[in-house]
Formats: C-alpha cells, structure tokens, sequence
C-alpha cells in the first residue's frame, strides 16, 4: 500500500525554538525568555535568543522547504509578538512577521499549518496567574482573534494547543520547563482545565471568525504501550494502559482528549484524581466540546506491555543495549501503529501526525556532509508503522517531521539535533543532511520504497 495521493507531507517547527530576535518590532517576553536567563535552569545556560535566526531568515528557509518538495509546514506564532504584554491592542509588526511567513509559503506552494501555542507564554500574563487565572482561556481567545483576523483569508489549517501534556506536566507539575512551577494537583488540574476550555473559545473564535473555510485540531502528545504480541489479550493491555489516567499526573491521554472530543472527563480518571478534580459545570464542559476537523497527535516513542498470566498489566522493561535516541527516549516504531490505532478506535476523527522524529548524533563529516543514517531508518521504520495502522483502516491524513531544521531543544539548550536540516549555529549556515535527502525522495515516490 503507498499513501493516498492527497495525504499530506510537511515538516514542523515551533517560534521559540527557531525565531530569534527576541526583542524586534516590539515582541514581549515570554516564560521561556525568562527561564532561559534563570542559571542552572537549561543545559549549558542556552537560551533561544538566537536560535536559528529564523525572524530574518524565513525566505532562505521557506526556500529549502521549497527545494524539498514539502507540502506542508507546521509552525507556530509566538504570542508575545502579536500581543508584547499578552493582551490588548495587537502588534502590527509581530504579526506582519506571519503575514509575510505565510505569504513566502503559499508562494512556494506549501501549505502553511499554524499553531496558535507552542508554550511560548507572555510573561506579564504568567506574573498574573498564567493558566491558573480564571480569565486565562479568554486572554487566549482574545490572541486567537487577532491572529485569526490577520491570517484566515490564507491560512486554512489551525491547531490551537501543541502538546498540552507537556506545558502542563513539566511545566506546572515537574517544574522542568518553564515556566519552572511546581504546583500540587488540584492546582495543576485547575490550570488544566483552564487549558482546556482556552482550546474550546479559541476553536469557537476560528470559526466564527475565519475568512477561509478553516480546518481546525490540536496536537496533544503521549507515549505509546504497545502489544508485546498481537494477541487479543496483549493489545487490549496496551490499550487499557494508553487510556489510563494516572492519580498524581496530567501526563495522559484519556483526561485532555475526553472533554475536548467527548464533552466530558473520563470517569476513571474522575475517581483516580478524586477530590482534587476542580468544580466544573455542564457550560464548561460545552465549551471544551468543539467540533474539530482533525486530530493531531505528536508520538516520538513507547514500550511493549503484555498481560500476564495473572491477568495484571506487565510493563516489559527494554532488552539491555536496545536502541534509542540520542536524548534516550527508546526507538519503538510500533508506537506510530497503536497510538493511531488506539486514538481511532475511541474517537473516529481524522489523524494527522503533528510531529514526529529524532534526535540523532550529528556532525558535518570530514566530506562536508551529514550523514545521519540513524535518523533515515527511524523515519523508514516508524512511517511503515504508521502505513501498517493505515492498512488497517485508520483515517491518518497527513504526517510532519520534527523538525524542520535542528533547534533550541528547549531545557536542553542546543546539545540535541531533531533536524532534517542541519543548522551551524556559530555561522547560522543550514546544510541538507541524508536524512532531508531521503525524506524529499519519500515524498516525491508517496512513500513507494518504505519496507513493509
Ligand atoms: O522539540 C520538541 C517540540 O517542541 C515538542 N515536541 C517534542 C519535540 C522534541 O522533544
């Protein structure tokens, strides 16, 4: 089976990750901008005040996406550069910024995906209360509009949250991302819901306000258990833990999906977190139900589980010296086969994989090149994963690799190259790596030559 003649090929990014330039035409700070001036906080004190310089350099590398022959690209708008303190009158020249981004892309004929969040904050708004706030979800609307006004007679695709798990679990919970909170869980299950119901006024704004017909999702994130065997017994085990909504962490699928695609909490995880669920009322739960066109997942890993002769869930630990990526995560393509698997068979919505990729131990060779071997056998793999999935009857639309090119990889500063492109950081010179190679060539064939 190849992929269907309209499935979608991008590659994602995200603005503080690549933009630079924190300070130009009036851009405001965010929690991250702060963070990354707090010692100890990133590896090697790194920040994102340079990155890939990517506010001046959009033309050069909406050029490489063109020469790549990516359909799509997923990118995201700092908030702190349409609206400097988070809310008010909007900043003319932050958004022209996206305004000429979109236009170098439909020039280059690749489809612009725009994520309204990817966890780049304003700070004035954080020393408010941030998503604690009962007024966060409409300041979030409010940005949603002048984005939505500025953009929508372009930009069709929207996603509003990237990952929410993560801004709130190692964000608020563990403290290991800005903004560097530690908040019990009543506390983070309060900010939570805030999130949740932002994401809902936001698709509302969409589309009552979108000048094109929009197609509107989000792109929540998770690790993925996998059958040890394709037994019954053994995939309901995997699916069974993927729904599980664990007592002490937001990190989960079960509790962000269900309201927003079912319009309500699941009830496992109601009586897991007990008393420290927040009040809500049947309004609230409303709002969060949005009708959404497509559902993004971002999946980068997982672990096989099976059940056990007892009838218990056995987690099986990975196989001494079995591979990973170079930040540690476990390579584990079957993740790209039962995460859509499992998300298909609870909600039925369209799929479309947001991110998903690798970092890899890059360097240019002594010939000049990149040869990333590791990361083009990750991409083969997992994408057969996926068409397996496909074979199967679930609906994905579209896949995006992370990343465009290598990037300011958040609390670890600069020391891991998710990549196709390889950015030199000292000179800010990008070179193609084997792997951007391979991946032009997947798309261009539809994914003809991936092995089974
Ligand atoms: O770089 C991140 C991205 O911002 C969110 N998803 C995971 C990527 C790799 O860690």
């Amino acid at each position: 089976m190849t992929f269907p003649k309209d499935f979608t090929w991008g590659a994602a990014t995200s603005s503080y990750q690549i933009e630079g330039f924190p300070h130009a035409d009036g851009r405001g700070a965010s929690v991250w901008d702060e963070f990354c001036a707090t010692p100890g906080r990133v590896h090697n004190g790194d920040t994102g005040a340079v990155a890939c310089e990517h506010y001046t350099r959009s033309a050069e590398d909406v050029q490489l996406m063109r020469d790549l022959g990516l359909r799509a690209y997923r990118f995201s708008v700092a908030w702190p550069r349409v609206m400097p303190t988070g809310r008010g009158p909007a900043n003319a020249a932050g958004l022209a910024f996206y305004d000429r981004l979109v236009d170098q892309l439909l020039e280059a004929k690749v489809e612009p995906w725009l994520t309204l969040f990817h966890w780049d904050y304003p700070l004035p708004l954080y020393r408010e209360g941030g998503w604690l706030h009962p007024d966060s979800p409409q300041w979030f609307a409010d940005y949603t509009h002048a984005v939505v006004d500025k953009l929508s007679d372009r930009v069709r695709h929207w996603m509003t949250l990237n990952e929410p798990q993560c801004f709130m679990g190692l964000g608020h919970q563990t403290g290991i991302h800005a903004p560097g909170d530690k908040l019990p869980l009543d506390q983070a299950l309060l900010a939570t819901q805030n999130v949740l119901l932002a994401h809902g006024l936001a698709v509302q704004v969409i589309r009552s306000r979108a000048k094109s017909p929009p197609l509107v999702g989000w792109a929540p994130t998770g690790e993925v258990p996998t059958p040890a065997t394709e037994t019954e017994a053994d995939i309901q085990a995997a699916r069974e833990t993927y729904w599980q909504v664990p007592p002490t962490s937001v990190w989960n699928m079960a509790w962000w999906l269900d309201p927003v695609l079912r319009g309500h909490y699941p009830e496992q995880g109601l009586q897991a977190y007990g008393s420290a669920v927040p009040r809500f009322t049947e309004a609230d739960l409303r709002t969060m139900h949005q009708p959404l066109d497509f559902l993004g997942l971002n999946i980068y890993h997982g672990y096989s589980c099976r059940r056990s002769a007892d009838g218990k869930i056995e987690v099986l630990k990975p196989s001494a010296g079995s591979p990973h990526l170079h930040n540690h995560w476990p390579f584990h393509p079957a993740a790209l086969q039962w995460g859509p698997t499992f998300v298909h068979e609870r909600y039925g919505l369209p799929i479309v994989i947001t991110e998903n990729g690798t970092a890899t131990h890059d360097w240019v060779f002594a010939d000049g090149e990149i040869h990333d071997s590791s990361r083009v056998d990750f991409f083969s793999r997992y994408l057969a994963a996926l068409r397996r999935a496909m074979a199967n009857g679930v609906n994905v639309k579209g896949y995006f690799a992370w990343s465009l090119m290598d990037n300011f990889e958040w609390a670890e500063g600069y020391r891991f190259r998710f990549g196709l492109v390889h950015v030199d950081f000292a000179t800010q010179k990008r070179t193609l790596k084997d792997s951007a190679r391979w991946y032009s060539e997947c798309i261009r064939s539809n994914g003809e030559f991936l092995p089974d």
